[in-house]
């Protein structure tokens, strides 16, 4: 059914009472211009586990949220949908899962790892490489439909698929908001690991500037990496961006000189332990500090108007704890950043 149609018996006050998609609006893949692209995984998580339901969460508490939104008001209406969440690769992570455990237990307690234990690793790299094959081709084939993509994690090795794809056609910069700078080789012997994703980012051509934002937990091997990119890579660290807060800067100026560093095409990599954790307290390596949402949202709202274009984003590491909370603010990160896609690209 073409989207107009859709919303002939809508009533946007009431799309939290209907059990329709994402946001509790009437779209599907077919007829969104957004296309949400859950992947349900986190093999290689190293502290607390979750983030492999973290789409389920996003989606069911995404159904709470009111539609207005003051940077476009009606802004819903290009259509924004999530794809169905791939039952096949929950199983897979959780297979996959069970041996990783019995790895890192190993990896964690000896010097020498057993025989099995190698052999695990090597699957699991085999493994999260086909993920990532997946994730890319599932991309292309919406870019190719038109779509503008989002990828909801899942663990922050997955958008890596969906980073390759929209390399095939341009030249882009990365903005990525975390606690974690994630620039680490192949983090516990894991290739794909979610420690490594902006490691093997920079492995890709046509990503030609990563920017960072909120960075409070890295290693001396990390800021190596950072040191040695002749500004291909600019860490903004918590502590950076705090001491200018105290010493009288404005966040107004500050997000300024984060956007000036970003080439023309931005694509945003939220990691949501980015926030501070009272916001995302079941993520899986939480780290005290960080952004306030309302930094994060004023941030990534003066990009959408800087005149430099978003051609894509993820959202990872969201992870349901006994509530809802977690999911809550996560689907309010994901609306902020639909609702900015469109406005950006001219979508109505
Ligand atoms: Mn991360």
């Amino acid at each position: 059914m073409p989207r107009t149609k859709k919303l002939e018996d809508f009533n946007p006050d009431e799309n939290g009472l209907h059990d329709f998609g994402i946001f509790g609006l009437p779209f599907t893949p077919e007829n969104a211009q957004i296309v949400l692209l859950p992947i349900p995984w986190e093999a290689t998580v190293s502290y607390k586990e979750g983030t492999a339901n973290g789409p389920d969460a996003i989606l069911k508490a995404s159904h709470q949220i009111d539609l207005y939104e003051p940077i476009y008001p009606g802004g819903w209406k290009v259509g924004i949908a999530m794809d169905e969440i791939p039952s096949n690769l929950l199983e897979l992570n959780t297979s996959c899962r069970t041996q990783t455990k019995m790895y890192l237990h190993e990896y964690g307690s000896s010097e020498i790892m057993s025989a099995q234990a190698l052999e695990i690793l090597e699957e699991t790299n085999k493994i999260t490489a086909q993920v990532l094959h997946y994730v890319k081709e599932k991309a292309i084939r919406l870019l190719e439909q038109g779509k503008f993509v989002g990828v909801i994690g899942g663990e922050h090795s997955v958008p890596l698929g969906y980073m390759q794809a929209l390399a095939e056609k341009q030249e882009y910069g990365i903005l990525q908001i975390d606690a974690h700078a994630d620039l680490r080789i192949a983090y516990e012997g894991f290739t794909h690991s979610h420690a490594s994703i902006m490691y093997n980012a920079m492995q890709i051509n046509n990503i030609t500037k990563l920017v960072q934002v909120g960075i409070r937990d890295h290693s001396e091997g990390e800021q190596k990496i950072v040191e040695a990119s002749q500004g291909r890579i600019r860490m903004y660290t918590d502590r950076d961006m705090k001491q200018a807060l105290y010493q009288g800067q404005t966040w107004d100026t500050i997000c300024d000189d984060i956007i000036a560093q970003l080439p023309q095409n931005v694509y945003i990599s939220f990691d949501i332990d980015g926030l501070q954790p009272w916001l995302c307290p079941n993520t899986g390596t939480p780290v005290a500090g960080g952004l306030l949402l309302e930094e994060a949202m004023y941030l990534m709202e003066k990009l959408a108007d800087s005149g430099k274009r978003i051609i894509g984003f993820d959202l990872c590491e969201v992870a349901p704890g006994n509530d809802e909370w977690d999911g809550n603010v996560g689907s309010r990160v994901l609306y902020k950043l639909c609702l900015l896609a469109a406005k950006n690209n001219g979508m109505v």
